[in-house]
């Protein structure tokens, strides 16, 4: 039998386990990434590890959530993450050099290689036929440290793609069709791999634009073939030599396959509030915009541009839109700028942001009260944008540019014939690598520099026997890591301070939380299916932990979140019967007996409801890697216990 993608890629990297499907394995991590607002915390963590230097072939550190400073916080956090990168060995990537997805797809993403990223859009670089797999901070550190990682071996969807995309029909309306037809929790414990004769017509920014979004499917990861479009681009890029075939056995085995023909794909959108609720553009012509954004890690690139420039050339913004346009790297910002796309794009009356996440992660650009925003970024939960009340739609660039001339929603295939916006690749993207600092040779004196806003990172204790707690929390499905330690510009300057942070923990449920977590003396929380998907930020396991947190219970959990609480020492458990849900009232005193020899010796654990007289059974579904971890109160202190 022959070998699928992932799985050659998995067997070329496998220093654990058996890689049969469910079963944990560990890989060797080639390459890391952190980026700012999840990076403090994994450089704290590797510190507190006691190792000197990383022993990755490149690790790199980008600054590109946290870029507006309004005060000292993110300064400090910047400062912080440049001194200790440059004396553990990590290349630094500068504020304004772009976003850490899209400078690094273009820069230093090679075929072939592992990469791990402390951010849950990290699978981008399965465009360029990367096993890219987005983590918490702490399994950052862990392979920064030369640490393998873990996994539980996925199953692979191939996703066979014929035919080609008609114009003004992109990479994004595939994305959203998959979404459609897959929804936020189809993609979990599994890895998307594409194939099939309409790979070729895709370049590796389009196909990083749908592995981007594999994030939104849940998925471990997603992975493309590496083949003459990913030469051709590493070669306009200057690093031909990094170009390794990588293709799919011809009798490869898949779990699953879905079939999408591009040339029947018309554009899509995905509608307040979950990446899943996707409807025509067709459908939704005439709805009024407020404000159109572009940008984000998943449609910045120089393509994406060059089709906005395209569209607005010659035409204005109109009257009752704010188009905002950023792009996705420096090096994207400079071929703008010298070929006069960036003129045609601020004449049309664009608002010019620097190469950033900016408003996707709610970094200013909020929409006005029940604002109508169109955008070309990944997520849009509710309040994410910063406006509560805010109507954010998921769109490609093409239906952005178009929607912000018209300024209603417009399907932009009905000015196909008016403007051709295929952008051929360039022969030779603009290199300027200035802005990425080199790490100091070992044993060269560096002294890092930790201001006011570096706060210690709280730590548990070891498992009791028992736990005996309140529900202090229940929410319902879907609740996303936005949910539980939200963004935004108010918050996120705070993501080295813990204790600051806690005050906002699920501040979109209930307002009332952290207080009440703390006069009950921490408690257990209560949810239903896909719990914690969404973004790789371990603060939404940190702060419930500094909350008093001790277990989270389920009917089911989202990969990264569940891998951040055991990291944390939280427990992670799961309704055998998910009706037992509906039987948990908030307020009920819970007991989890005899927890900790029950979590050591892998049996089904009961939870007492005392307040309701019943017992329910709980699946506890973990490794001996995972029970050594939770009995001994998180990964660092399980680490620390070993030695
Ligand atoms: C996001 O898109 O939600 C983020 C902000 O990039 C996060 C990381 C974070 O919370 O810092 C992610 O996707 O992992
Ligand atoms: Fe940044 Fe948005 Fe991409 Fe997250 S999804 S890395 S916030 S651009």
């Amino acid at each position: 039998m022959g070998y699928n993608i992932t799985q050659k890629l998995i067997n070329s990297h496998l220093v654990k386990g058996n890689p049969v499907k469910g079963e944990e394995i560990a890989i060797r991590i080639d390459q890391t990434l952190t980026q700012d607002a999840t990076g403090t915390m994994a450089y704290l963590q590797f510190e507190a590890m006691g190792i000197d230097r990383v022993k990755t072939e490149l690790s790199l550190s980008y600054i590109d959530h946290n870029t507006l400073q309004s005060g000292f916080m993110n300064a400090d956090d910047h400062k912080y993450i440049q001194t200790v990168c440059k004396k553990i060995g990590v290349h630094f990537s500068k504020p304004g050099n772009g976003i850490c997805h899209q400078v690094h797809l273009e820069r230093f993403g090679k075929p072939g290689k592992s990469l791990v990223g402390s951010d849950s859009h990290t699978p981008t670089g399965g465009g360029i036929g990367m096993l890219a797999i987005g983590v918490g901070g702490l399994d950052v550190a862990v392979a920064m440290g030369g640490g393998e990682f873990y996994l539980n071996m996925p199953s692979v969807t191939k996703v066979e793609l014929k035919g080609k995309l008609k114009p003004m029909v992109s990479a994004k309306d595939v994305i959203l069709k998959i979404l459609q037809i897959l929804s936020v929790k189809g993609g979990v414990g599994k890895v998307i791999e594409y194939g099939g004769e309409g790979v070729m017509s895709l370049s590796v920014p389009e196909r990083a634009t749908i592995t981007n979004m594999g994030a939104e499917l849940g998925a471990t990861t997603g992975v493309f073939p590496s083949d003459e479009n990913t030469r051709a681009f590493l070669k306009a890029q200057g690093r031909e030599e990094d170009y390794i075939e990588l293709k799919a056995d011809p009798d490869a085995e898949y779990d699953e396959i879905i079939e999408i023909d591009l040339s029947q794909l018309e554009p899509l959108v995905a509608c307040p509030h979950m990446p899943d609720n996707v409807k025509l553009a067709s459908e939704l012509e005439g709805l009024k915009v407020d404000q159109v954004c572009i940008g984000s890690c998943t449609n910045s690139s120089y393509a994406d541009m060059m089709k906005v420039a395209k569209i607005l050339k010659g035409r204005s913004v109109a009257d009752n839109v704010s188009l905002v346009i950023a792009p996705g790297s420096r090096q994207v910002l400079t071929m703008l700028s010298e070929n006069g796309a960036l003129a045609d794009i601020v004449a049309a009356g664009a608002r010019i942001m620097e190469c950033a996440c900016g408003p996707c992660i709610g970094m200013g650009q909020s929409p006005k009260s029940e604002g109508v925003s169109l955008r070309t970024f990944n997520r849009n939960f509710e309040g994410r944008s910063g406006t509560a009340d805010g109507q954010i739609y998921l769109v490609s660039p093409e239906t952005a540019a178009w929607s912000a001339v018209t300024g209603v929603l417009t399907d932009p295939t009905k000015f196909a014939s008016d403007v051709d916006v295929s952008v051929k690749m360039p022969e030779a993207f603009k290199i300027n690598d200035n802005m990425v600092i080199s790490p100091a040779k070992e044993g060269e004196a560096v002294e890092v520099v930790k201001g006011p806003n570096i706060k210690e990172f709280p730590k548990n204790t070891a498992l009791p026997e028992e736990l005996s707690l309140k529900a202090v929390l229940k929410v319902g499905d879907n609740i996303t890591t936005d949910h539980i330690m939200p963004a935004g510009s108010k918050i996120l300057p705070y993501r080295s301070n813990i204790p600051h942070l806690s005050q906002y923990c699920f501040e979109v449920c209930d307002k009332e939380f952290p207080a009440r977590a703390k006069s009950w003396g921490g408690g257990f929380i209560i949810g239903g299916v896909n719990y914690g998907q969404g973004s790789s930020r371990e603060h939404a396991a940190l702060v419930p932990l500094y909350l008093g947190i001790k277990a989270v219970i389920v009917k089911s959990f989202a990969r990264i979140h569940k891998a951040n609480l055991i990291n944390s020492g939280i427990l992670p458990l799961t309704f055998e019967n998910p009706d037992d849900y509906d039987t948990i009232d908030m307020g009920d005193e819970l007991v989890l007996p005899d927890i900790r020899n029950k979590i050591l010796n892998g049996e089904k654990v009961m939870l007492v409801n005392k307040t309701k007289c019943r017992e329910i059974p709980l699946i506890s579904d973990f490794s001996d890697r995972q029970k050594g971890i939770l009995a001994d109160g998180g990964l660092l202190n399980h680490t620390a216990a070993k030695r």
